[in-house]
């Protein structure tokens, strides 16, 4: 069967589809990605109303591609207290009814485990209402290691303190020669999906994303997401795959040629075509810029993450539209593409449809 053949009868693809898959043109690529997104979604853009808060920046790990770790080339360090985290969404409820707290921190030593714990259950008392995405799979394998636990321990206490899922974050690329290049000594390939399956097996639900535009090949690519696929078979707790564009400001990866627009969208088609058990592609405005999410959402995106208000990890590294949007403005946006927008809860339950 050819690949058009395949894509025709929606055949699952293989590792070779997949790096095929970058060959063809990109409208005739956008055509089925379109069309696969549009069976799954209609014409809708999904979007949640979120706070991302980065508490600390101070790291043991020391991840090339990084800008936020003050280990680094970050001259700033800081550790927020946790009523400073609590104003902080205080502040953000004021003017805007977010849902969403989505926590992620780098790997700091010096703070305890209740630290990074107690202030999930803090949060649930002051702001019952709002869900918590929190811990990414590094930061449970570093808990894990630094406090003598296992994975399963950390995931027991992350749920009794009011975690409701997990972000995505810290898979960067599974290809280990790749990984051990960027970011030697943090959580392996191994781990990062261990993690994630203990997490599914107690019926919790959580994102993956894929650091690219770096020194990985487009087989590192579609080797990520076919790792993501085999894991979905078996877990289905995936909802979004999201691919992150690398910013390549202010740290050690030295990366001169930034991705040109067509090779990202073909990213965008292709994870769509490839993850056909992940239900959601993220376009993470933050790292492609909003106008390209917006265009991806014609090759296979369909989720733009949400308002964030302020985001810390990628802006240190260069990327200049990480600093939020309104509620108005993301719906304007939206409109004027001519999609409908929809504003989903944490775990993709449609709350309003404009
Ligand atoms: O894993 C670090 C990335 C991630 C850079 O689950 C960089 O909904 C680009 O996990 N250029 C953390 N990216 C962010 C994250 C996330 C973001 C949005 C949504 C979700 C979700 C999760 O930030 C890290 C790393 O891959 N990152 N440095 C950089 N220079």
């Amino acid at each position: 069967m050819t690949l058009i053949e395949k894509l025709e009868n929606n055949e699952r693809l293989s590792l070779e589809d997949g790096i095929a898959l970058y060959d063809l043109d990109l409208f005739t690529l956008g055509q089925y990605a379109n069309k696969r997104r549009r069976a799954l979604h209609g014409n809708k853009v999904f979007f949640n109303v979120n706070r991302h808060i980065n508490p600390t920046n101070i790291c043991k790990d020391v991840c090339k591609f990084c800008a936020f770790s003050a280990n680094r080339k970050n001259p700033n360090p800081y550790t927020m207290s946790h009523e400073e985290i609590l104003s902080a969404l205080e502040n953000s409820l004021k003017h805007s009814a977010i849902t969403e707290v989505h926590i992620v921190s780098a790997h700091n030593p010096a703070t305890g485990l209740e630290w990074y714990l107690e202030v999930f259950s803090k949060i649930k008392e002051r702001f019952p209402f709002l869900h918590v995405k929190a811990l990414t799979a590094a930061e449970i394998n570093f808990l894990a290691t630094e406090y003598g636990l296992s994975f399963d321990e950390v995931i027991e206490k992350m749920i009794e303190h009011g975690v409701d899922s997990m972000p995505g974050g810290g898979a960067e690329i599974f290809d280990e020669a790749v990984r051990e290049y960027i970011c030697k000594g943090k959580v392996s390939s191994e781990e990062w999906l261990h993690i994630h399956e203990l997490w599914h097996k107690r019926g919790k639900e959580s994102n993956a994303t894929m650091l690219f535009g770096h020194v990985e090949k487009r087989e590192h690519r579609i080797d990520h997401m076919l790792r993501l696929r085999d894991l979905q078979d078996k877990t289905g707790g995936f909802n979004a795959f999201i691919p992150l564009v690398y910013q390549r400001d202010n740290n050690y990866l030295h990366v001169k040629d930034f991705l040109s627009s067509t090779e990202i969208l073909k990213t965008f088609a292709i994870s769509r075509l490839m993850l056909d058990n992940i239900d959601h592609i993220k376009a993470y405005w933050a790292t492609s810029t909003i106008n390209l999410a917006l265009v991806a959402m014609e090759y296979g995106a369909d989720d733009l993450d949400g308002t964030i208000e302020v985001e810390s990890i990628q802006s240190a590294a260069g990327a200049k539209s990480a600093k939020g949007l309104g509620l108005q403005s993301i719906l304007e946006l939206i409109q004027t593409s001519g999609f409908t927008p929809v504003e989903r809860d944490s775990l993709y339950n449609e709350r309003k449809i404009y």
